[in-house]
């Protein structure tokens, strides 16, 4: 790696990290948890803190996901923790919502190769998928064992799912699938991928396995947001994918796959709090240690300030995700309120981390800090699971009776 010398006689982040983070709840928030719900939170930030953040920025620097966290995750419990059944623990979903939120303080990677393995491959399973799906998949997911990925996004239609060309052709006992997925999460490393294409019956999802004739995958590199995560390109090339492979369940189509992106767009919303969460931390630390003008730049005002936003909008997204949480646990919850919590708290969080690099002034643009990998991660997680813009017009049909995009 390469080695860097401070010009700041500010304590680097591995100092400051010396305090355990105690996380911020200016208003009491963590009251409102049950004890199981704070017991999970605890266990995942102790977990974060102990074998996340010492190796995080290494990652980042070589823009490799931490593979040998698979199997801790497993063993945590943290994957498809929100499921009934199938080795699967069915926490609640404010707990799970704390799963997310503690994860992505450590990095957005982190939070997304559990949010994939679990709303959008092991939930998909769960609920469009045949017994046999469920007990060959479900457990080995769970415990990290195995690992999955979720194919929508194609090279000409992100935004647009429902344009999809990708397509699976029925030849008797077997479907020939034939097309691409662009921007897929987990891709190389995983042992199953959920592939939505269109049929003689409207889109439908399925489990293409590792290793099937036609299926390749390769790693997408250049990336200057989630580099410790895996993107990749999946291709199909006349892939003969086994009819008991097909998700019984998605004859409802796209909107099949919408109910999966509700359950990642969810955690998201979660996750962007603990993000944001680590960029005030250390914005404030920062500010009280740094001395200019004679005194800690957080004596001025407009330091102040900015300070003020950040707990501000934190404290306002907390309380966002934990009634959208109660909810969704309650089963009342609208597609279009998971829309507003993601698009609200990656809105905030990535103005958040761009505030926090502002207060670190040069050092701000360090890895020593966690600031700018939140910052520059913050970008993908505007962009991925529905763009800011997007859920913006989703919320104006849901208010106006009226379709931007038709
Ligand atoms: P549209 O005509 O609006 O809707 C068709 C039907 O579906 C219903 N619907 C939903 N139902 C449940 N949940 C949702 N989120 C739903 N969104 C729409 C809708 O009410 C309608 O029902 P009905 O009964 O009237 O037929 O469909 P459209 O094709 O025009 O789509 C509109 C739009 C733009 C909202 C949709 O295509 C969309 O959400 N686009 C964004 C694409 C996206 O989010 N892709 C994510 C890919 S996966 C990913 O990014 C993983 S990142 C890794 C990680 O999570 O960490
Ligand atoms: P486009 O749809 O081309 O949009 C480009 C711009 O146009 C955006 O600003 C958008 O808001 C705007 N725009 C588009 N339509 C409209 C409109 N009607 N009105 C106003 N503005 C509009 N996908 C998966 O399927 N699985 C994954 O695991 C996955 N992981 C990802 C991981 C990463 C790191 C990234 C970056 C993406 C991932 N994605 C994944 C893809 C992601 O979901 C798409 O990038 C996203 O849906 C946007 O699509 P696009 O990038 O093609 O942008």
């Amino acid at each position: 790696m390469v080695s860097f010398t401070p010009k700041t006689s500010v304590p680097f982040f591995a100092e400051i990290e010396m305090e355990r983070f105690t996380g911020l709840d200016y208003y009491r928030v963590d009251e409102l948890y049950t004890d199981e719900e704070r017991l999970v939170r605890n266990t995942v930030r102790d977990f974060v803190d102990a074998e996340v953040l010492p190796i995080i920025e290494a990652h980042h620097r070589q823009g490799t996901f931490p593979l040998a966290l698979i199997p801790r995750l497993g063993e945590l419990g943290v994957l498809g923790a929100n499921l009934q059944g199938y080795g699967c623990p069915g926490i609640t979903e404010v707990a799970y919502g704390l799963i997310m939120q503690e994860l992505e303080r450590g990095d957005s990677g982190l939070r997304s190769f559990a949010s994939v393995q679990g709303a959008l491959v092991m939930f998909p399973i769960r609920a469009f998928g045949t017994e046999a799906q469920k007990i060959g998949w479900l457990p080995r997911l769970a415990r990290g064992e195995k690992v999955g990925c979720f194919g929508l996004t194609e090279p000409d239609y992100g935004s647009d799912p429902g344009g999809m060309v990708t397509k699976a052709v029925r030849r008797g006992d077997h479907y020939i699938l034939n097309g691409s997925k662009l921007w897929i999460t987990n891709g190389t490393i995983s042992d199953v991928a959920v592939v939505w294409a269109r049929t003689d019956e409207g889109i439908r999802g399925f489990l293409v396995e590792k290793g099937m004739p036609g299926f390749t995958a390769r790693e997408i590199e250049g990336k200057f947001s989630l580099r410790a995560s895996v993107t990749s390109e999946l291709i199909f090339q006349d892939c003969r994918i086994p009819r008991e492979n097909l998700l019984p369940g998605t004859a409802q189509g796209l909107k099949a796959a919408f109910a999966c992106l509700n359950q990642a767009r969810y955690g998201i919303a979660w996750g962007a709090v603990g993000a944001a969460m680590t960029c005030y931390d250390v914005a404030l630390k920062y500010a009280k240690t740094r001395v200019q003008f004679g005194r800690p730049i957080a004596g001025f005002q407009l330091v102040q300030q900015k300070l003020v936003y950040m707990l501000t909008e934190i404290t306002k997204a907390q309380l966002l995700c934990l009634r959208l949480g109660q909810l969704k646990q309650a089963e009342h919850v609208h597609h279009t309120q998971v829309s507003l919590a993601k698009m609200n708290n990656v809105d905030k969080a990535r103005e958040i981390a761009r505030l926090a690099r502002e207060i670190l002034g040069a050092a701000g643009i360090v890895d020593e800090y966690p600031v700018i990998r939140h910052m520059l991660n913050l970008e993908t997680l505007y962009t991925y699971e529905g763009t800011h813009d997007i859920h913006t017009l989703v919320l104006g049909q849901d208010i106006t009776d009226l379709s931007a995009f038709a």
